[in-house]
């Protein structure tokens, strides 16, 4: 009976109890220049229960984030490092995001036109309900938007999106892409993108001026979650999840790391880890993961279509506007100094919200050397004007990292739109 009344989207039904349990887990910050992929420090903490979070400097982004276990926690302290606990239980933020809530059709009414229920945007959701609400939006403006699939992951999931085009008709215009959730844990994203298309399509239909401009001049194409098995992984058995769920010949581990398979710049000296069982495993080769077959066939047919003026892969976190190029801290875009500017303009409008503040630079100096990563393909090979990563809230590990309460969707998706419609008003 509950079941059926959560079909129905009259419940919230909890989480199925995920087989890993953070309870205990505390996040600890160890003030390092050096990455965990391919630094020492990863020796040293071999033999211990803990999950690499990444970059996580609160305020110059130095050092990276762990996730150690309580049965590992005196070991880890005997080892000596510089290092803060920044998050005392990482169980309980992850209790903190709540209920996935089941979405069915939220709409306002059944009737076409009513955009969907704001309150999607109140809790977390599975992916059949990130998948229904992209349908929903879309039956909301059909004769301006269409879902697409840019292929599947490889257990099968479609990575859908939504093209969302203006007075000039489907398809005709340079490209705004986003991407989102590539990083499975990084669940702020998809919900922040699908906010933005909201806004997208509302003030579009509101006649709002730069919307209108926006979307008369380019055409979207928005895809909210693009790594759907990590993200359903992650709601089922591991909530830091962060690969894909490749399984690879003769490997122990499971999972490549769609950001660092671009078959650009891949192999790069520093920027990944051939290591299968690193977090940032690049594969085997170039572009050998369905995830970026299907997004890298995506790009190029849109890109060759019409052009592309701004891609956006979105991640959290650590409030951060990132720039070609991470492959190399040296190698320079040549329209740096333009996307400096913008990306500036960004992050003041971002700021002029909720009083966050949102740190910009090229990727490799400002938050670490990524090889194999979106940005650079889709800027040095697809052709894009401005090809960006987000890390959107919070500013650091002390703040719950990955797993931030539910009421952070709005304020993120409201500071993020505010940073974009400054961007468009710039084009
Ligand atoms: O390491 C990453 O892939 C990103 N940081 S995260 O903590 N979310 O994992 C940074 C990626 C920035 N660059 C590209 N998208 N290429
Ligand atoms: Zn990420």
């Amino acid at each position: 009976m509950k079941a059926v009344a959560a079909a129905l989207g009259l419940i919230a039904l909890p989480l199925a109890a995920a087989k890993v349990s953070y309870k205990g887990y505390q996040a600890i910050h160890i003030d390092t220049a050096d990455d965990l992929a391919h630094q020492g420090v990863a020796k040293a903490l071999k033999g211990l229960n803990y999950v690499n979070l990444g970059c996580g400097g609160e305020s110059d982004h130095s050092g990276f984030d762990i996730a150690v276990a309580p049965d590992s926690l005196s070991a880890f302290k005997k080892l000596g490092l510089e290092s803060k606990i920044v998050r005392e239980d990482i169980g309980a933020d992850i209790d903190a995001e709540g209920d996935i809530t089941p979405y069915v059709s939220m709409r306002k009414d059944n009737g076409s036109g009513a955009l969907p229920d704001i309150a999607y945007f109140d809790s977390y959701h599975d992916f059949e309900g990130h998948l229904q609400f992209l349908k929903d939006l879309s039956a909301a403006f059909p004769d301006n938007s269409e879902i697409f699939s840019a292929g599947d992951s490889v257990e099968g999931r479609p990575l859908q999106g939504i093209h969302i085009w203006g007075s000039g008709g489907a398809g005709s215009k340079p490209a705004i892409i986003w991407h989102a959730t590539v990083h499975a844990r990084e669940w702020i994203t998809a919900p922040t993108v699908e906010y933005m298309a909201y806004k997208l399509i509302e003030g579009y239909q509101n006649g709002d001026e730069t919307p209108k401009a926006t979307l008369d001049n380019y055409d979207f194409y928005i895809i909210p979650v693009v790594n759907p098995d990590g993200f359903v992984y992650t709601q089922t058995e591991d909530r830091m999840w962060r690969k894909n769920r490749q399984e690879r010949d003769g490997a122990r581990c499971v999972g490549t790391d769609v950001n660092r398979n671009w078959p650009h710049k891949w192999d790069v000296d520093g920027g990944s880890s051939p290591d299968p069982c690193a977090e940032t495993y690049r594969g085997e080769e170039p572009g050998d993961t369905p995830e970026n077959a299907a997004l890298r066939n995506h790009t190029q047919a849109v890109g060759e279509a019409n052009g592309i003026k701004f891609y956006v892969d979105w991640h959290s976190f650590s409030q951060l506007i990132l720039l070609p190029y991470g492959y190399s801290c040296s190698a320079e875009a040549d329209n740096i100094d333009q996307q400096m500017k913008l990306a500036g303009g960004v992050a003041e409008a971002i700021k002029g919200v909720n009083g966050l503040n949102f740190a910009y630079g090229p990727t490799c100096e400002t938050i670490y050397q990524t090889a194999g990563g979106s940005n650079d393909w889709v800027f040095d090979i697809a052709g894009a004007e401005l090809a960006w990563a987000f890390e959107l809230r919070p500013q650091g590990g002390g703040s719950g990292g990955f797993a931030i309460p539910p009421d952070n969707i709005v304020p993120s998706g409201e500071e993020n739109w505010a940073g974009m419609l400054n961007l468009f008003a710039a084009f």
